[in-house]
């Protein structure tokens, strides 16, 4: 049983999420072990978007009444609050988009689309969510462009010696995730972004599970371009950010176009607006800028580095404490290596009814490819079962854990 101290006050933190005191069913609590999916969302989100739809709901950028202006202060905090948690040296470096995937397309259209040539070459990693590959297999189709990948060593690292070669080749962008969403792997960005702009390469980091886990300063880390997504990072779905160095966006046409990423319009013509709106088409997710505005204030209150030390204690114990059930094969590195993130397999059982087991005992943890099919097909696996930690997780949800697979490995005996 769980003897560990706690970094952080757990205890108080659970309070704040209203979801965390539910029964799955009679006197069966949840215990969420799928954060790496979406989090949950404490009070402070939940009561702040309540909050503007009640008081001060407004479309933005344009009226001059007194909501309207409200509603764009709100939403331009948001962008204030979210340039300063990553470090960004200007708020204008911030575009709101709907997600990480979402994000990873603008790149991938008004960049890739305006800036690559044929035979180009982009490298992305065989870890790599499929927000992080298709967007570029599209691109690639299209414009006649290379796609090669570093691949994944036996225990769950990238093969740094390859992608070294092939930076060699002079590729015009290296794209990879920060933090693997299977393997947990936390990738060596600042390291491999140094080599690729000696290469003469771009950098993309795919933040959607490293920007609500670790501290991530863009400046430091050198990346030109980051994506990540609200919803895993306690705020709302409906909204992400994309930053991108401002000399880059200058440089990229639209996305897409409408309302607000324009100044003037003529019948034939328009003239885009400045950054960031040139990249923001149509009304935006105000409420949801609100709510994400409210997850960064309640991470911060929390301080990054605490809960990335919370969760390498956590992962650490439940590798431990996994390595006793029998037959379990658990997939990616040591936990020095890793977010709290673990994905495994149990002899003998589908991944599927390991989590359908599991649920019975009000533990939701994640079964499938998890949107990595590439990653899966490496590891000789269609699918794999997941547990993921975050801030409110405690060392005895990963102890029910265990005991729970112990069950479930008794029933299959
Ligand atoms: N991974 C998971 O259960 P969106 O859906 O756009 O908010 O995030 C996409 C995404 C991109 N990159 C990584 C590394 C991710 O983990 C995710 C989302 C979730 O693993 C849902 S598939």
């Amino acid at each position: 049983m769980a003897t560990e101290t706690y970094i952080l006050d757990v205890a108080r933190i659970r309070a704040d999420f209203p979801i965390l005191q539910r029964e799955i069913r009679p006197g069966v609590r949840l215990i969420y072990l799928d954060s790496t999916a979406t989090a949950q969302k404490p009070l402070a989100v939940i009561e702040a978007m309540d909050r503007y739809y009640r008081w001060s709901n407004a479309n933005i950028h344009r009226g001059v009444h007194t909501l309207g202006e409200e509603a764009t202060a709100l939403y331009e905090a948001a962008r204030q609050r979210v340039a300063r948690f990553i470090r960004a040296r200007k708020a204008r470096e911030i575009v709101f988009t709907r997600n990480t995937t979402e994000a990873i397309n603008l790149v991938a259209y008004a960049w890739g689309r305006s800036q690559l040539r044929t035979g180009d070459l982009i490298v992305l990693t065989e870890m790599e969510h499929h927000s992080n590959l298709v967007p570029w297999q599209i691109l690639a189709a299209e414009k006649n462009i290379r796609l090669e990948f570093v691949p994944v060593t036996e225990a769950g690292y990238l093969d740094l010696e390859t992608y070294e070669h092939l930076l060699d080749q002079s590729p015009r962008l290296v794209a990879f995730t920060h933090m693997s969403n299977v393997l947990g792997t936390i990738n060596p960005v600042r390291e491999m972004a140094e080599k690729a702009h000696r290469a003469g390469a771009l950098v993309l980091v795919d933040g959607a599970q490293s920007v609500p886990h670790l501290r991530v300063d863009v400046q430091a880390l050198g990346v030109d371009f980051l994506a990540f997504s609200a919803h895993k990072m306690l705020g709302p779905t409906g909204i992400g950010a994309l930053y991108a160095r401002e000399d880059l966006l200058e440089q990229m046409p639209p996305f897409l176009g409408g309302g607000d990423m324009i100044k003037k319009v003529m019948l034939r013509t328009f003239t885009p607006n400045d950054i960031p709106y040139k990249f923001e088409a149509g009304t935006p997710a105000i409420a949801e800028a609100v709510g994400l505005e409210a997850a960064v204030a309640y991470l911060e209150e929390v301080g990054m580095e605490a809960i990335e030390a919370h969760e390498r204690g956590l992962i650490a114990y439940a590798l431990e404490r996994l390595a006793t059930v029998p037959g379990l094969k658990i997939y990616g590195p040591v936990a020095d290596h890793r977010g709290g993130v673990v994905s495994f397999s149990m002899e003998g059982v589908h991944p599927h009814d390991v989590a359908q087991l599991l649920d019975r005992e009000g533990i939701a943890v994640r079964a499938g490819h998890h949107c990595a099919m590439p990653l899966h097909e490496k590891l000789g696996l269609t699918a794999t079962t997941r547990a993921s930690f975050y801030l409110y997780n405690t060392y005895e949800e990963v102890d029910r854990l265990v005991e729970a697979l112990h069950k479930v490995r008794a029933i299959f005996e």
